[in-house]
């Protein structure tokens, strides 16, 4: 068997470890801690991710994923230098509904693909969400309108499986 590493990365509360979480087959590895007193005015969760979070399944008879989720916050940014160099290939999640966070979005691909060129995707989570931005306007945000090599960019839901699988299926065709 082959193993493939794929890593999850994207804007804080993207939903990068509910993604680990829901497609995992083994109980997730998570290293969060709770969200402290100042960041409680912009942060809507309790919890956040400060090292990675790890989960395995199986993708078909010859290939297993591993899959690592990066924190979201900048200041463990050197977490996400370790995890993409050993990465075949990632997702980039971002949350529709939240437009001020697209510059940062960017800003973690361009992080990204200073570091290394494999495959990638776009996953846009929380479109079911009041305030999710459509698709085209996100995607000029991020700056690859008209991009010949413009990556395939879907919503995803990471709480569902069905949602989760398909992504990994679109990222793992260009990879096997
Ligand atoms: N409605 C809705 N909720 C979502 C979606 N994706 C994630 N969530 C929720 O958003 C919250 C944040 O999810 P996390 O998985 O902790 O996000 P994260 O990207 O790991 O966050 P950090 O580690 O802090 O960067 C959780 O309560 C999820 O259930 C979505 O597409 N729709
Ligand atoms: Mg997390």
């Amino acid at each position: 068997m082959k193993n493939i590493r794929i890593v999850i990365t994207g804007t804080v509360g993207a939903g990068k470890s509910t993604f680990v979480r829901t497609a995992s087959e083994i109980d997730v590895v998570e290293i969060e801690r709770q969200v402290s007193n100042s960041e409680k005015e912009y942060s809507f969760k309790d919890k956040t991710t400060v090292a990675f979070d790890f989960g395995k399944l199986v993708l078909d008879a010859k290939n297993n994923l591993h899959l690592y989720g990066t924190p979201g916050q900048t200041r463990f940014d050197f977490m996400w230098d370790i995890l993409i160099k050993g990465a075949d290939a990632y997702i980039l999640l971002v949350k529709a509904n939240q437009a001020d966070s697209f510059s940062y979005a960017k800003d973690i691909l361009a992080f990204m693909n200073n570091r290394v060129q494999v495959p990638m995707v776009i996953g846009l989570t929380h479109t079911d969400c009041s305030g999710a931005i459509p698709t085209e306007e996100i995607v000029q945000h991020l700056g690859i309108l008209n991009d010949k090599h413009c990556p395939a960019i879907f919503n995803v839901n990471p709480q569902l499986k069905s949602s989760v699988v398909a992504a990994l299926k679109v990222l793992t065709n260009q990879v096997i």
